[in-house]
């Protein structure tokens, strides 16, 4: 079963991980280099099993990206709170108010201008996918010129966009985690006759294995389930990489329970409808069915 690989990462980190200090003071267990392949070409979405993902939030958080958008007063209208810890801790140092979550949350919904001074995570994913500005001013979007490449010259070896933008990382509330998206066509021989498959790697810097790559991968799996759709091509392989892939240290009786359990089949990914573009999917387009995993694992966020 593919869901291995993940979590035979997890149970070697555990066993020889390097326990170290990181920026947030929780600690790691740490290791350099990794990576995992999902075959996802029988329409298989790679939403883990062995505990409940809420793949609506993650893929959510996707189309969030897709719009540009860095904000999260957007994401907190679809019921998505995965991004609130950061400007609230902002928000507490900047002003002492010792505010809670939900207050500050409903805060950034009822009141447009708090949530402009307040809910903008500044130029994270979204800004770079769609509106990298160059050193002339110039500003491009690297999704679509990836799309327009796909339609048209589907065998560059270029096709990537990038969120690693220099000189624009000290105003980001947290420097980009999964940077670098690289497209790759297959079945494009010069003789032709077959359909063209698309595939996706992506390299993550630095990943949270408990919290973030489930998310992390199911969203990639929905991009890429997206793009192939809107260039006519059939869906290959995701493959993920990571760079400082670790695991919290208060994370490890929650890994060890999940380590505990079987993975079930993944489920399968269809798309109920053919948007006209990249900018106009919503969460009603995508049906998951048969995925029916292991109970919820809670765990907290490291800030
Ligand atoms: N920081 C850290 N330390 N780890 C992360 O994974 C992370 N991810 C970020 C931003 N900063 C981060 C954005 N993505 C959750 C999942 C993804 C995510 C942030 C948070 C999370 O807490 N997931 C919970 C439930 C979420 C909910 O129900 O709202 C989970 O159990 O999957
Ligand atoms: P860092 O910027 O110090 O590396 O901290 C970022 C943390 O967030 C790190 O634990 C990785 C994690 N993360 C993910 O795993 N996936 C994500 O999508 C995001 C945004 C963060």
């Amino acid at each position: 079963h593919p869901e291995y690989q993940y979590l035979d990462l997890m149970e070697h980190l555990l066993e020889h991980g390097d326990r170290r200090i990181d920026r947030t003071g929780v600690g790691t267990l740490s290791g350099l280099g990794a990576m995992m392949r999902f075959d996802l070409s029988k329409g298989q979405i790679p939403i883990f099993t062995t505990k409940r993902v809420y793949w609506k939030l993650a893929v959510k958080e996707m189309l969030w990206f897709l719009t540009g958008d860095t904000n999260i007063r957007n994401l907190l209208q679809e019921n998505v709170r995965i991004w609130t810890d950061w400007p609230l801790a902002k928000y507490r140092k900047a002003t002492g108010e010792d505010i809670d979550q939900v207050a500050f949350e409903k805060r950034i919904l009822e009141d447009e201008a708090f949530a402009l001074q307040w809910g903008d995570l500044g130029p994270v994913y979204g800004k770079q996918w769609r509106q990298w500005r160059d050193a002339e001013g110039r500003v491009h979007d690297q999704l679509a010129s990836v799309i327009k490449d796909l339609k048209t010259n589907p065998s560059s070896r270029r096709m990537i966009f990038h969120a690693w933008n220099v000189g624009e990382l000290a105003d980001m509330a947290l420097h980009p985690c999964h940077m670098v998206y690289q497209f790759h066509v297959s079945n494009i021989s010069a003789e032709g006759g077959k359909r063209p498959r698309l595939s996706l790697m992506v390299f993550q810097r630095s990943c949270d294995l408990f919290l973030g790559n489930p998310f992390n991968v199911c969203q990639q799996a929905a991009l890429l389930a997206m793009v192939a759709q809107q260039v006519d091509m059939d869906v290959g392989e995701l493959v993920w990489s990571g760079g400082d892939v670790h695991l919290y240290l208060n994370h490890l009786d929650a890994i060890r329970e999940q380590l505990s359990r079987e993975p079930k089949p993944f489920p399968t990914l269809r798309l109920l409808r053919r948007p006209a573009s990249i900018d106009d999917y919503r969460i009603e387009d995508f049906e998951v069915t048969g995925y029916e995993p292991h109970a919820a694992i809670a765990a907290e966020v490291a800030v």
